[in-house]
């Protein structure tokens, strides 16, 4: 089987960690990463290019690489990358997961202190060795050790780009197999929560085809561990430590196993008992009557052929999979046919974008094509501001020009007929204060502002608020970004009310973000329910460094469902001029 641009830009990737854990050239790593990227961005597919021979023709993929790939394709082997296997000891590459200990750190602890696993990490920063080092500091070990505790806790949970990076490969090595009439991932994953646990797949198949069927997965070769196999479920770990479930179920079953393992158990209970209330038992089985002593009769099924039956049997529309958790989709769905939830493909444009004038990594031109290219219809740039010195915030003139350079790309797109425009924005930090990053003479030449917190996250909360709510009430804020500043299973938000933040945001007409960086999903769509009482606007953001970057409102989509978003109540599902509106409507 010809590799895909997936599977080639991941070993490219692989290749690229574990040279900096090796202490290799820098420029070599950075060479890879590229390839990485291109390759992961490519139109076409890459096996046309091994095949023709002809890889050095993508930028950014140079002879040494190109060779490396061909004998990739030859022997299932990638030369470089199985040196540099030999070469970096297994427990090293987790060091990679400690958040705030870079590469190059990592490899000065591991060169000089010759340790390799995260046990002996923690007993030299410990005993003090890890402090002592010359550009680490006591600091910084401390943070280190934070970060490990972090990791342990979390250890058990990933999030939603890392589960779907394991699902759909597996998925896709079984969906076309003999016998499988039916295939979904259930659980938490069908369900769009921000962190999986772990994964559950369900299929249909009859009987005689389930063992070839648990030969496959746990042949998979992302499977390192194969934790159990029965008759009718297999469960893996994969080499990313994940747990993976594979249930095999019959054709009638199916939606009633679907539906128990979509879960949410919450959401389960409900169904059970109105079932019961209905005279009806319901379980991964299927939905049974209930015999005179009120025991679910296995021997009266109740007729259904999809979930959707089973929830019209019991009084209720089809609950879409992302709101099955027990927060009044049952007094939702028990009236109403649909909320009209957004999805993919009602996003029009991209709004929180970085270019290089900041943080990001392509040109203002470069982020436009690429939005272009996906079939978006506008681009909101927004840069970091001043304050972020860390980040390449604009100065005033730096703001000036980069206004010019939009102007000029706009001309230019709209000379050539092109449907395609750049808003001048900025993402401002919110200073200590609640005030925003300039003075009000260049907020005005913007046309829109995304305030949003970047330092001193940890304020009490009632200060934390305070700044918050100023804000907010900013005339200029047109949308709140990321607003508890959490990384998921790295580190806590912003200790705030949201609840109020919602109710406040509402009522003077400015929208809150759902970051839909993988790693922020923030506003957290557990704030859904009072977003949708108050009807406050959201925006899905990409807060895109890269133009890979741009795709990560995949995420934000499945959180805004989940949140309850209808299409209406989302401003990037708007047209340019009506986006231009919001704006101006301050
Ligand atoms: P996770 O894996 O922690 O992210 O969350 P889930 O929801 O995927 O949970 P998991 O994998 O333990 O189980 C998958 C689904 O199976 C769960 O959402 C509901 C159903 N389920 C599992 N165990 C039970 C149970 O004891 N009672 C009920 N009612 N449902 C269960
Ligand atoms: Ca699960
Ligand atoms: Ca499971
Ligand atoms: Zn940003």
């Amino acid at each position: 089987m010809p590799f895909t641009n997936d599977e080639i830009a991941s070993k490219l990737r692989e290749v690229s960690q574990l040279m900096q854990l090796a202490g290799e050239n820098r420029f070599k790593v950075i060479a890879f990463d590229r390839a990485a990227q291109t390759i992961e961005g490519l139109q076409e597919n890459i096996d046309d290019y091994i095949q023709e021979k002809n890889l050095t023709d993508i930028k950014g993929v140079g002879k040494s690489i190109a060779e490396d790939i061909y004998a990739l394709a030859e022997t299932g082997k990638m030369p470089v990358l199985e040196a540099f296997k030999e070469k970096v000891p297994e427990g090293l590459v987790q060091w990679l997961n400690i958040s705030g200990l870079g590469p190059k750190n990592a490899y000065k602890i591991h060169n000089e202190l010759g340790i390799s696993t995260i046990e002996e990490l923690k007993e030299k920063i410990e005993d003090g060795s890890v402090a002592s080092l010359s550009g680490l500091g006591k600091k910084s070990a401390e943070k280190i050790m934070k970060s490990i505790e972090w990791m342990e806790k979390f250890n058990e949970r990933c999030r939603m780009d890392e589960a779907q990076a394991i699902a759909i490969p597996i998925f896709n090595s079984l969906k076309d197999l003999e016998g499988v009439q039916k295939i979904e991932v259930a659980g938490s994953y069908r369900r769009g929560l921000e962190t999986i646990g772990d994964i559950d797949i369900l299929i249909a198949a009859e009987k005689q085809f389930i063992d070839n069927l648990f030969e496959v997965f746990t042949n998979h070769e992302r499977v390192t561990e194969v934790l159990g196999r029965g008759d009718t479920k297999s469960s893996v770990r994969t080499k990313e430590g994940r747990q993976v479930d594979l249930r095999i179920v019959s054709l009638k079953e199916f939606p009633a196993a679907l539906m128990y393992f979509t879960g949410s158990k919450e959401h389960n209970v409900v169904m059970r008992q109105r079932a019961r209330e209905r005279g009806m038992g319901l379980n991964e089985y299927g939905l049974f009557k209930l015999n005179s002593e009120g025991d679910t009769d296995f021997d009266a099924p109740v007729e259904f052929s999809s979930e959707s039956d089973i929830y019209e049997k019991l009084d209720l529309h089809f609950v879409p999979p992302e709101l099955r958790e027990d927060r009044g989709e049952f007094e939702i769905y028990d009236q109403q046919e649909s909320l009209d939830l957004v999805m993919d493909d009602d996003i029009r444009g991209v709004i929180h974008a970085h270019s290089t004038y900041s943080d990001g990594k392509y040109s203002i031109r470069e982020m436009a094509e690429a939005c272009m290219e996906r079939g978006y219809e506008y681009l909101g740039l927004t840069d970091h501001s001043q304050t972020a010195a860390y980040a390449g915030g604009l100065s005033v003139d730096e703001i000036k020009k980069q206004w010019k350079e939009i102007d000029q790309l706009n001309e230019e797109y709209s000379g050539s007929g092109k449907n395609f425009v750049i808003f001048k924005g900025i993402e401002s930090d919110i200073l200590a204060d609640g005030s925003l990053d300039y003075e009000d003479e260049i907020l005005e030449g913007f046309d829109f502002v995304i305030a949003s917190v970047h330092q001193s996250l940890n304020m009490p909360r009632e200060e934390m608020m305070e700044r918050m709510r100023n804000a907010i009430k900013n005339p200029y804020t047109r949308i709140l970004g990321h607003p508890t500043g959490r990384l998921l299973l790295k580190r806590n938000g912003s200790d705030l009310d949201l609840n109020e933040l919602v109710a406040l945001a509402a009522e003077h007409n400015t929208a809150i973000e759902i970051n839909a960086n993988p790693y922020r999903l923030d506003i957290d769509w557990r704030f859904g329910n009072k977003a949708r009482e108050v009807g406050m606007i959201t925006s899905i953001n990409p807060d895109a460094h890269t133009i890979e970057g741009i795709d990560d409102i995949q995420y934000g989509v499945r959180i805004a469902r989940k949140g309850k978003y209808g299409k209406d109540r989302v401003l990037n599902t708007r047209s340019a001029d009506e986006v231009m509106d919001f704006f101006k409507a301050r």
